[in-house]
């Protein structure tokens, strides 16, 4: 592990209207609120911390994270359940995927019940508001402590 470690942080759209629309699904928290729970929660390392409405922005970032980061958070927001793009730019990645969620999209309605990004993921914390992206941090961060201890042959 490099002495200060970077992890992204990416969130897709409409995060940005966090904390101002729909609070009994997703909380009071705001987007930066969040943002500032990472960073608690990373102890040290980097956090970069992003949010984009737009599919093939995120994507670039994706790729940013290749060689920029030790591993990777994202909440992909309604990408989760439609993107092909977002599933093969993550899948190219070698460090760990943790795909993060405010809310429990398995307990929704039948379209959320799927996610694309999953199946590129080592896992994924769902449900708990804010907490999740807490959770999220700490699991990603641990993984790559772990890899960087002993890497995959
Ligand atoms: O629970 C999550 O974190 C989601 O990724 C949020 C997405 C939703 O499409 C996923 O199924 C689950 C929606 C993000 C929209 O966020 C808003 C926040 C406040 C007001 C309106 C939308």
């Amino acid at each position: 592990m490099p002495e200060t470690p970077v992890l992204y942080v990416l969130n897709g759209p409409n995060l940005n209207l966090l904390g101002v629309r729909e609070p009994h699904i997703y909380g009071r928290d705001t987007l930066a609120d969040v943002q500032a729970l990472c960073e608690t929660a990373a102890e040290g390392a980097t956090v970069v911390f992003r949010q984009s409405n737009h599919e093939g922005e995120l994507v670039d970032w994706i790729q940013e994270a290749r060689t920029e980061a030790v591993a990777l958070v994202i909440n992909p927001a309604a990408y989760s359940h439609t993107s092909i793009a977002l599933l093969d730019a993550l899948k190219a990645l070698t460090i760990p995927v943790v795909e993060c969620h405010l809310s429990n999209p398995g307990a929704r309605e039948e379209f959320r019940r799927h996610s694309y990004v999953s199946l590129a993921a080592a896992g994924i914390v769902s449900g708990f508001g804010a907490h999740s992206y807490e959770l999220a941090v700490k699991a990603a961060l641990r993984l790559a402590r772990e890899r960087s201890a002993s890497p995959a042959r």
